[in-house]
């Protein structure tokens, strides 16, 4: 097992099977975000509203949906302007979203011919015009949609959703979102936990240098705007699971409850996974092969791996509308 995780983690630091391939994916792709409008278009797109209509769908409350929300608590440190919200949604949306998904008709997802990826659109076309052929968004994106509205927490009211299937072991290759949406991307996970990193470019990429990387929990919310949206890059890499780096105080003794004092995921400290790491003794971690021991690392001495499973996010945008062009 241990020897399993130190070959994940060298893996990871050549940058896996999300390098290997992309040269050829971007030969194939020059523009990523347009040949996935290409194809989504090419797949005519077509949607049973009446599917669609009389469907009534409700959000349970929780604790982003009482008052307006102060995004700044909720910001990663260490990068600027990307914010982590977790348990955005409850246990139960997420079940029943995932139950709308599956019930929509089979027509609405599209398999991409170059990832073992299948999304969904909703809202509309993506054009170098602005968001044509809108259409409203079923019952449970809207409530979504209108929950990061009405809590404040989005500054536009989105009207356009990319849903993303991954099967277990497939991410999503280095990407910007493009000029298209307004700045801001609202982004929740269902199903599985993975790993979001950053790139300050494509030559970063290349040589491996990241400027950030989050741990994205299920039914959590990640935002990013501004700089990190319209320069960097963000992906997933195409791993069965995740490490986390962790370098744990071991002064404080093995039967004492484990205190971390770094991670290489920025946001560890606002995530579930701190709290259920930080509720076990050292001895019990180890030995319910929760954590492992990591050698020969000056930063970092202990892991946890986090094994992926079917994951759906939610990528939520506002695009604006059309401008309508006069005809005097
Ligand atoms: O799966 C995710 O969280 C990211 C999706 C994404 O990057 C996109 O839709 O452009």
């Amino acid at each position: 097992m241990f020897k399993k995780i130190l070959s994940t983690v060298k893996k990871e630091k050549t940058q896996s099977s999300a390098t290997e391939s992309l040269e050829q994916r971007l030969n194939e792709i020059p523009d990523v975000l347009g040949k996935q409008e290409i194809q989504i278009n090419n797949n005519k797109l077509l949607t049973d509203e009446n599917s669609l209509k009389g469907r009534e769908f409700k959000l349970e409350n929780n604790q982003y949906c009482s008052q307006a929300v102060n995004l700044e608590v909720y910001k990663v440190e260490g990068i600027n302007t990307v914010y982590y919200l977790k348990d955005f949604i409850t246990q139960r949306d997420e079940q029943s979203i995932n139950d709308e998904i599956y019930d929509l008709p089979t027509k609405t997802w599209v398999d991409l011919t170059y990832s073992n990826r299948r999304l969904q659109k909703w809202g509309g076309d993506v054009t170098q015009k602005g968001l044509e052929n809108q259409k409203s968004l079923p019952s449970f994106l809207e409530a979504l949609s209108a929950k990061l509205y009405d809590s404040k927490i989005s500054p536009k009211k989105s009207n356009h959703v990319l849903l993303n299937e991954y099967q277990k072991g497939v991410g999503i290759m280095p990407h910007t979102d493009g000029p298209l949406y307004f700045p801001w991307v609202n982004s929740i996970s269902l199903g599985s936990d993975c790993i979001f990193k950053f790139y300050k470019d494509m030559q970063s990429y290349r040589d491996g240098i990241e400027q950030a990387r989050v741990l994205l929990e299920k039914r959590s919310l990640i935002i990013f705007t501004d700089e990190v949206y319209k320069e960097y890059l963000h992906t997933i890499d195409d791993l069965t699971s995740d490490i986390v780096l962790l370098f744990i105080n071991e002064d404080e003794g093995s039967n004492k409850l484990i205190k971390v004092v770094k991670s290489n995921v920025l946001n560890f400290s606002q995530t579930n996974l701190k709290k259920q790491i930080e509720s076990l003794t050292l001895d019990q971690a180890l030995t319910e092969d929760i954590l492992f021991k990591v050698k020969d690392n000056p930063d970092f001495n202990y892991c946890i791996e986090i094994k992926r499973d079917k994951r759906i996010s939610l990528t939520i945008r506002y695009v604006p509308e059309c401008q309508m062009v006069s005809q005097n």
